[in-house]
């Protein structure tokens, strides 16, 4: 399958280590969005991965790995997301983990199917913020000139905008958009329905949706649709 990033405009990501009932999965699978995301913070496992994986390849759309844990890296993904936590404060979060895996995996790694992602982390409060001890209190100087150094000296696809869990300042990305002439601005946190989902992606070139998927199912396709009626408002921009 040919993976174009560069068109996403809506991803889910999904958690292998949530329960998600079939009917479920089907209708996220179905809904129209560009791609589904597996990934988590916490309890990723090998086994919780494969079975997800298997699960969503019934359907027709991209499956992607975001990978956060060296013991759950699965074949078969139609591509693999690299996140470089630019503001941890643990070195292993940059580049630690991510050699260890080289070592490991390197020879037989498929290079065009990886990705690295450009991360910062803004929620303090969230999982992947206590895991990697990221620095949070930054303003959008900070943020954007994390945006330049991901782009223009790492030339990274992908500059990822963390919230997780809390919905963020889209003033911030909107202007930290801006400054992106070449890299793909992912914005995840907080979008729990149709509203959120329209502000973000404005802001955003892709919006990531996350946990609303298990609090809330119909909120979560409405922001499908939301952003797809918004790209038809705006002349498909
Ligand atoms: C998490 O960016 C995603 O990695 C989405 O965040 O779970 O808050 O939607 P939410």
């Amino acid at each position: 399958m040919r993976i174009e990033i560069s068109r996403w405009k809506h991803v889910f990501k999904l958690d292998p280590d949530k329960e998600l009932a079939d009917e479920a999965l089907e209708r996220i699978c179905e809904s129209g969005t560009d791609a589904v995301i597996v990934g988590g913070s916490t309890g990723v496992t090998f086994d919780n991965t494969v079975d997800l994986l298997a699960r969503i390849r019934r359907y027709e759309l991209p499956c992607v790995l975001e990978v956060s844990d060296l013991e759950a890296i699965v074949p078969g993904f139609d591509l693999y997301l690299i996140p470089i936590v630019l503001n941890a404060s643990d070195p292993d979060w940059i580049v630690g983990k991510h050699m260890e895996a080289i070592r490991e995996y390197g020879p037989m790694m498929h290079w065009e199917q990886v990705a690295a992602e450009g991360y910062v982390i803004l929620n303090g409060a969230s999982a992947a913020a206590r895991l990697t001890g990221a620095r949070t209190e930054l303003d959008v100087r900070d943020v954007t000139a994390y945006a330049r150094l991901s782009e223009r000296m790492f030339h990274f696809p992908i500059f990822y905008v963390e919230y997780s869990g809390v919905f963020g300042d889209m003033e911030l990305v909107r202007r930290v958009a801006a400054v992106l002439e070449r890299s793909r601005l992912f914005y995840g946190g907080g979008i729990d329905g149709a509203e959120r989902a329209i502000e973000a992606a404005r802001a955003a070139h892709t919006i990531v949706v996350g946990n609303i998927v298990y609090e809330d199912l119909e909120r979560a396709l409405a922001t499908v649709r939301a952003v797809r009626e918004a790209e038809s408002a705006d002349g498909g921009a």
